[in-house]
């Protein structure tokens, strides 16, 4: 390793155990530990984003940036700060142990001073990124360009009045589309962060969604023709920046998935705080999703209760995140989805090791909600009790309803006076405290891999 960026950690962060007193090692977290029969690693197939946390300096709308990010500096000469970004955070992702990453073009590649030499500096900087991903073994869960940041792209990327714009953003797409591919990427993600409006007064929504429906079409189609063999994610986000955001929720990206037959070439990609945002719960946007049958991945962090915007903060709450871990368990896991850490230091943590400690926590918190999935999957009552509340409708009147019959026949049975409903508990209060049991009763050491070496 060259000069190292984190000297303060010296090595591989270790698992220290729920009483470990070192605060740079896993207290929850070990890779190799089975739940459910799976390796931890492989239930949440966590990945470090390079956007807020190697290529953002720590600015926000009232202050420049507060982090140490040598990188960063405009004086620097492009291609070796693109280098040095690189070495800092392949760095960081060995010694987290971390199996996957995630970036947008522009967070490793300059544009240059024509599409064609932007499109050389990309695959120059992509071959490099492969190299490394051989040298270290970490793998990309997703890739994704950036739509947003260019002053092109204020008024959108696919919605956009210009339809030059369109053009752009579909080079832009496809060239990023080819280079995830080249590197082995597992999934594709959109997020249309300025596919919205800020006034309706110059909007003109019926065509601005034919554009985007006409733009995630040829993005899939392109996908088949390079043979892509990764999942298509489409993440909803409800405003920020625009005043509203076209893929709102899960909901809405469902609807208009099967609007325009596009259900079954694009999943979601969940993001906490962007739950947050849209009113729901992150429970809520997992189980819609799965129910939808386009749940892929997620983003995870989370928002701040006191402030409507997008924080991405790092998790913090167990409470808040084993619904969701067990939602997803239950549905089977993630195939080729994972929980990619979409998550900002505060602007005052500018130590280097402060991205250490957050991504450490946070981690945690992931691997302890998903023992709490376990507990509540092994235990049963959950399903069962769910699973019984419905019974009626495995019964014969219940297949009737459902298969051949009318509201004649229905009325008819009515009448006759055979049928005689009793509302019954929905026994909420109840299964609150079954979660509630596993979430207090998980003992993170309990079968701890280290745990049983070290004793
Ligand atoms: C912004 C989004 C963004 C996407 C990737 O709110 O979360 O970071 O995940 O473009
Ligand atoms: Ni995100
Ligand atoms: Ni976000």
């Amino acid at each position: 390793m060259v000069d190292a960026f984190f000297p303060d950690v010296t090595d591989r962060v270790p698992f220290g155990g729920l009483h470990g007193a070192d605060p740079l090692a896993f207290r929850v977290y070990e890779p190799d530990r089975v739940v459910l029969g799976k390796r931890m690693e492989d239930h949440l197939r966590i990945a470090v984003c390079l956007w807020h946390s190697f290529n953002w300096p720590g600015s926000d709308v009232f202050g420049v940036g507060t982090f140490d990010r040598p990188w960063l500096n405009p004086a620097a000469e492009p291609m070796a700060a693109a280098r040095a970004k690189l070495d800092a955070a392949f760095e960081f992702l060995q010694k987290l142990g971390m199996p996957y990453f995630c970036f947008h073009d522009r967070d490793v590649a300059p544009e240059g001073n024509s599409w064609r030499e932007t499109q050389r500096i990309l695959d120059e900087i992509i071959d490099d990124i492969g190299r490394r991903m051989s040298d270290t073994g970490v793998k990309l869960l997703w890739g994704t360009a950036n739509l947003f940041s260019h002053p092109r792209y204020a008024a959108g990327a696919a919605t956009n009045p210009d339809p030059e714009i369109f053009a752009v953003a579909a080079a832009q797409v496809k060239s990023m589309l080819e280079a995830t591919q080249r590197l082995g990427g597992e999934n594709y993600v959109l997020w249309g962060g300025r596919e919205g409006y800020e006034s309706l007064l110059n909007t003109d929504l019926a065509r601005e969604e034919q554009q985007l429906a006409r733009f995630l079409a040829l993005v899939a189609e392109h996908k088949h023709r390079i043979g892509f063999d990764g999942m298509l994610l489409l993440e909803p986000k409800p405003q920020e920046p625009t005043k509203h955001q076209y893929d709102y929720d899960a909901a809405t990206v469902l609807g208009f998935l099967q609007r325009h037959d596009l259900a079954g070439e694009y999943r979601v990609n969940l993001e906490v705080n962007h739950a947050t945002l849209a009113g729901h719960s992150f429970h809520h946007e997992i189980a819609t999703a799965i129910a939808g049958g386009i749940f892929g991945s997620v983003d995870a962090n989370r928002g701040d209760p006191q402030n409507g915007w997008d924080t991405d903060q790092f998790p913090g709450s167990v409470e808040e995140l084993s619904l969701a871990v067990y939602e997803i368990v239950q549905a089977g896991g993630f195939t080729s989805g994972g929980f990619n850490f979409d998550t900002k230091l505060r602007r005052q943590s500018m130590d280097r090791t402060d991205l250490f400690h957050a991504h450490i926590g946070g981690i945690d918190t992931v691997a302890r909600s998903l023992l709490v999935a376990a507990r509540l999957i092994e235990d049963g009552e959950l399903k069962r009790l769910r699973n019984e509340r419905y019974a009626g409708w495995n019964g014969e009147l219940g297949r009737t309803l459902l298969g051949e019959t009318d509201l004649d026949a229905i009325a008819e049975r009515v009448l006759g006076g055979d049928i005689d409903p009793r509302p019954v508990s929905g026994r909420q209060e109840r299964i609150e405290n079954l979660v509630n049991k596993a979430i207090w009763s998980v003992d993170a050491e309990t079968a701890s891999v280290a745990g049983a070496r070290a004793g």
